[in-house]
């Protein structure tokens, strides 16, 4: 996921502003996800949110949610380190995400259009439930434009560090090893690895 993170909080911070007003209306208008999630208990967007990482992980995890003005606000406080929001993309199919300090440095260098990711070591975020990004002309966007494709991914987990794929001989897309370098090229290049956080014990 992550061409999504800048989204990410821009899509929170939608749903949070448009849940009001859907709750005032049937609910019917085209809100995509954010209708779904708008309508969940705060008890059930924290387990939402705990769903993205291994229960050992999860177990002593925080959660972020967006409160009534968008702003993301603790529900539920954390020890290890891992912070878990529920969304990313904010789509109809849940996409939550935990992850660690220095992806939430990474993160905050996204969704504030820094050059470059502020993490000084590499980060771990979890998404044991998939998330997305868009693929055009065989290439990974870091945003949505137009003939893109969006591509759903499996579970899987990165590790927040800009490895170059030539440097590193690996792969900048999905492909049978499960294995391959996303932004390839840019500052926020990152490894995704398509294994199924629940396995891991
Ligand atoms: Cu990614």
């Amino acid at each position: 996921m992550i061409p999504a993170l800048r989204i990410i909080l821009i899509s929170v911070f939608c749903l949070s502003l448009i849940g009001p007003a859907l709750a005032g209306e049937k609910g019917n208008r085209e809100a995509g996800g954010a209708k779904d999630l708008a309508a969940m208990s705060q008890q059930d967007l924290i387990k939402l949110a705990l769903s993205a990482a291994p229960a050992h992980i999860s177990k002593d995890a925080a959660v972020m949610l967006p409160d009534k003005e968008g702003r993301l606000v603790e529900a539920k406080k954390g020890s290890n380190g891992f912070t878990c929001i529920p969304t990313v993309n904010n789509r109809p199919v849940p996409d939550p995400m935990c992850f660690d300090a220095a992806v939430g440095q990474w993160v905050d260098a996204l969704v504030n259009k820094k050059e470059q990711p502020g993490n000084t070591v590499p980060g771990i975020s979890y998404m044991a439930r998939g998330g997305y990004h868009w693929e055009k002309d065989g290439k990974i966007l870091m945003n949505e434009e137009p003939g893109a494709k969006l591509v759903k991914e499996p579970p899987h987990w990165m590790l927040m560090w800009p490895f170059d794929s030539k440097a590193a001989g690996l792969p900048t897309l999905p492909n049978p090893s499960g294995v391959y370098i996303m932004f390839d090229g840019s500052p926020f290049a990152h490894l995704m690895v398509y294994q199924d956080p629940n396995k891991m014990k």
